[in-house]
């Protein structure tokens, strides 16, 4: 039973200008098709062939590297593509609180999540995460995420940002911050909540 490339949940340039278009057609259509081609044949034939999406990221540390590295690249981005969103604002809700109450403020959250998306060196992911019904930020190296058992921080991700240069080369080159910035605006709160709803 083989992976298949989920559509994106939107228009290639529904994201514009924050996120280009060409950006989006090359990461969903080249980059996530990649994790998934290589995962599929990393399981051909293995006992982990039928497994779930779910039971080999939070089993990754007992799978080979390409299992590991491509069905969380294949997880992670499934999972980014639905937290972005053409209708960003502000979280709201009992996120929104949590948020308040763990961070002191949107804004400082939005500073905090930046730094540590800025600090991981090389290529990863930076999180939202539920971690003993308490928010946290972390990151990832890599394709690694916080529901992996390898996880430095293990948690319950309610929203991810990929930091791969991939993901805003084109449009913000070397300028990571800025990308980090502009997000902000095309983030889905509503998902969010739903992730934080199902996290509890
Ligand atoms: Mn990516």
């Amino acid at each position: 039973m083989a992976f298949t490339l989920p559509p994106l949940p939107y228009a290639y340039e529904a994201l514009e200008p924050h996120i280009d278009e060409q950006t989006m057609k090359i990461h969903h259509d080249k980059h996530h098709q990649a994790y998934i081609d290589n995962l599929n044949k990393a399981l051909a034939g293995t006992e982990h062939e039928n497994k779930t999406i779910e039971e080999l990221v939070t089993n990754a540390g007992k799978m080979l590297p390409a299992v590991r590295n491509n069905g969380g690249g294949h997880w992670n981005h499934t999972f980014f593509w639905d937290i972005l969103s053409k209708d960003g604002g502000s979280p709201s809700g009992s996120l929104g609180e949590a948020i308040n109450s763990t961070f002191g403020s949107y804004d400082e959250f939005k500073t905090k999540f930046n730094a540590a998306g800025v600090a991981r060196f090389g290529s990863g992911w930076v999180w939202l995460i539920s971690r003993d019904g308490k928010l946290e930020i972390s990151s990832t190296p890599n394709q690694d995420n916080p529901s992996m058992d390898v996880a430095e921080v293990k948690g319950t991700p309610i929203l991810g940002v990929d930091v791969w240069e991939h993901s805003y080369y084109l449009k913000y080159q070397n300028k990571r911050p800025d990308y980090l910035t502009a997000i902000w605006s095309v983030i889905n709160w509503k998902k969010a909540q739903e992730n934080f709803d199902k996290a509890k």
